[in-house]
């Protein structure tokens, strides 16, 4: 069965302090009612890299006991700051018992591709779980070719991929050629043609509020009901268009406070919400949720 994974929300107050009971009742209402299989905590879509240490490592421990052993958790620890991930990584594995982390590719030096698997390799080293790459292109400007996904898989501890993009002939050739590793589908817009190349999950950040269209397309897309799998991807589509044109984590967070969970807002210098957003925001909740 494919996995449904949604990328956590984190809710912080107006001065970016973590706000721990929204937290815990986001974590519970993915469980309860979005019913995903598991939860990828610390992530884009958790801001993770605009946070300090500490923060992310209350983070990882409170999602850890709300959840126990319900669902599964990925833990990314990636961080500009390898001795940061490392630390996180140990602490994550051997303090809270995560079993699976990941690591965006670190971004903004153009590292070349031997510093990238330098990068991986040293995380893992000394921590026993397995590790996700976390393919991002479009944020982080670091592509990989098929031959280098080969080299990172080479390692036994690297065991998938978050593949955010949309470059699906390169999918498929991961797919075909490494066939015992993890492909989980990274973009929810794409989340049809990524379950027709074949993947073991998605991971997402839109699956907070559209759980059920995005399991019914994997359900259809597994017994090959092309057409309510289409039927599903478009009404997602036209649920996230609007929600990418109203500022994807700000009304993403303002949907969920309408369904009653204490969201917060945003971590600076993301925006604070303005009135026009909180209208949308409360419209797309009566039309999709
Ligand atoms: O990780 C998410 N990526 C980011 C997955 O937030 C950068 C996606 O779920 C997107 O938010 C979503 C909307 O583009 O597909």
């Amino acid at each position: 069965m494919t996995k449904l994974i949604s990328a956590l929300l984190v809710p912080f107050d107006e001065n970016g302090v973590l706000k721990e009971e929204g937290l815990k009742q986001v974590v519970e209402y993915n469980i309860t009612v979005n019913q995903v299989d598991g939860l990828y905590v610390g992530g884009s879509t958790g801001e993770n890299f605009m946070l300090d240490t500490e923060t992310k490592k209350r983070i990882f421990k409170i999602v850890k006991e709300t959840v126990q052993d319900r669902i599964e958790l990925i833990a990314q620890v990636g961080s500009l700051n390898i001795y940061e991930a490392k630390e996180l990584a140990d602490y994550v594995v051997n303090e809270l018992g995560y079993k699976v982390i990941s690591s965006v590719t670190p971004f903004y030096y153009k590292f070349d591709f031997e510093e990238i698997k330098n990068y991986y390799f040293e995380i893992v080293k000394d921590v026993d779980a397995e590790m996700i790459v976390y393919s991002i292109p479009a944020l982080t400007g670091v592509n990989f070719s098929e031959e280098q996904f080969g080299e990172l898989f080479a390692n036994p501890k690297i065991t998938g991929v978050k593949y955010t993009a949309g470059d699906f002939y390169l999918m498929e050739r991961l797919r075909s050629r490494f066939p015992d590793k993890l492909m989980f589908s990274g973009f929810d817009e794409m989340l049809l043609p990524a379950a027709a190349v074949g993947i073991d999950g998605a991971i997402g950040s839109t699956f907070n509020v559209n759980a059920n269209r995005a399991r019914g397309i994997l359900n259809a897309m597994e017994v090959g009901d092309l057409a309510t799998a289409r039927k599903l991807q478009t009404e997602t589509n036209d649920l996230i268009q609007k929600v990418l044109a109203n500022g994807l984590y700000n009304t993403l967070k303002l949907m969920l406070t309408e369904k009653g969970i204490d969201m917060g807002n945003c971590h600076l210098p993301m925006k604070p919400y303005s009135q026009e957003q909180i209208a949308v925001a409360k419209q797309l909740v009566k039309d999709f949720m």
